[in-house]
């Protein structure tokens, strides 16, 4: 587990694991070191869905903001005064730090609680729910720097939102509120910011006591979906009712409807 005082904080309560992007002096800007620390956690957290202490996902910002990208001053210039090589970064960095996530064999939630620019609007929307602060922001800034929307943010903008606003958000690079994010679809839900993280709490425990094998192939069907046809999908969603026909949460499911008791799932 990444230590308290580390730029990526993870605790697990309730068999819900919390990471915390924590350098809110930087409004939580990516880092080499954090990736770092961010794949050490998201490591713990697999383990933890191994051993099912851990079956729901919650990704935070400490401070004001969520996570304002990438740390634009970590990068430090070749000797040779040679550009930087951005792809190397993404490679090593950004593309694992999505594919884990979407990886995830449990619900992954982002709780947006303030301004989520660049890749750091990517990290939040590469998340299965997400769910911000009336105060949240999400910006495309890659544009003004004269970048491409990276982290998975031109496949995902999109395909939320339809190609005429992405094309908007993703060559304006203006503020968008987190109340016109769920308008648009953009984001799950928005709330008052008070109420962001016990409404986040309240969704992540509700999902950790679920069926998360059953969440797990449901989250992996429909970000299947995007790409496949309608054939490919039917197949899809054959294996997967063919996998979770067999498991225990199936079963106790249709012996507590039929008993008319709440159902006690526990993930296998
Ligand atoms: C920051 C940052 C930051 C360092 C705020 N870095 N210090 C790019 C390159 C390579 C490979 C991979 O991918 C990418 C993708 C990207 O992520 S590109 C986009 C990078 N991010 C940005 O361009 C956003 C830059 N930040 C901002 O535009 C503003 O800070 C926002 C709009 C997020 C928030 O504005 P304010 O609420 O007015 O806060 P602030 O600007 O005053 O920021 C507070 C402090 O945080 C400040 O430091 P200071 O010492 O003056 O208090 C900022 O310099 C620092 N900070 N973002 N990305």
């Amino acid at each position: 587990m990444s230590a308290e005082n580390g730029t990526a904080r993870l605790a697990v309560d309730e068999g819900v694991a919390t990471l915390t992007l924590n350098r809110p002096e930087r409004l939580n800007a990516f880092t080499r070191q954090m990736h770092a620390e961010l794949r050490e956690a998201l490591a713990v957290v697999r383990r933890g869905r191994d051993d099912g202490s851990v079956r729901a996902l919650v990704l935070t910002g400490a401070g004001r903001a969520f996570c304002a990208g990438q740390d634009l001053g970590d990068r430090k210039p070749a000797a040779d005064g040679s550009p930087p090589d951005l792809g190397a970064s993404i490679e090593e960095n950004y593309k694992p730090l999505v594919l884990a996530l979407r990886g995830l064999e449990m619900p992954v939630i982002a709780a947006v609680n303030g301004v989520a620019a660049g890749a750091g609007a990517s990290l939040a929307l590469a998340c299965d729910l997400v769910f911000a602060a009336r105060s949240a922001s999400f910006i495309q800034a890659f544009s003004k720097l004269g970048l491409v929307p990276d982290t998975g943010g031109s496949w995902i903008l999109p395909r939320l939102v339809g190609s005429a606003r992405a094309m908007g958000l993703a060559l304006l690079g203006e503020r968008l509120p987190a109340t016109q994010a769920a308008e648009w679809g953009l984001i799950w839900q928005c709330v008052d910011d008070d109420a962001l993280m016990p409404t986040v709490r309240e969704v992540a425990i509700r999902l950790a006591s679920g069926p998360t094998r059953g969440y797990a192939r449901t989250k992996q069907a429909l970000w299947a979906s995007i790409n496949n046809d309608l054939e490919t999908q039917l197949d899809l969603e054959r294996d997967f009712m063919r996998e979770l026909g067999r498991s225990e949460d199936y079963r106790e499911g249709v012996a507590a409807f039929g008993e008319k008791r709440a159902p006690r799932f526990t993930g296998h």
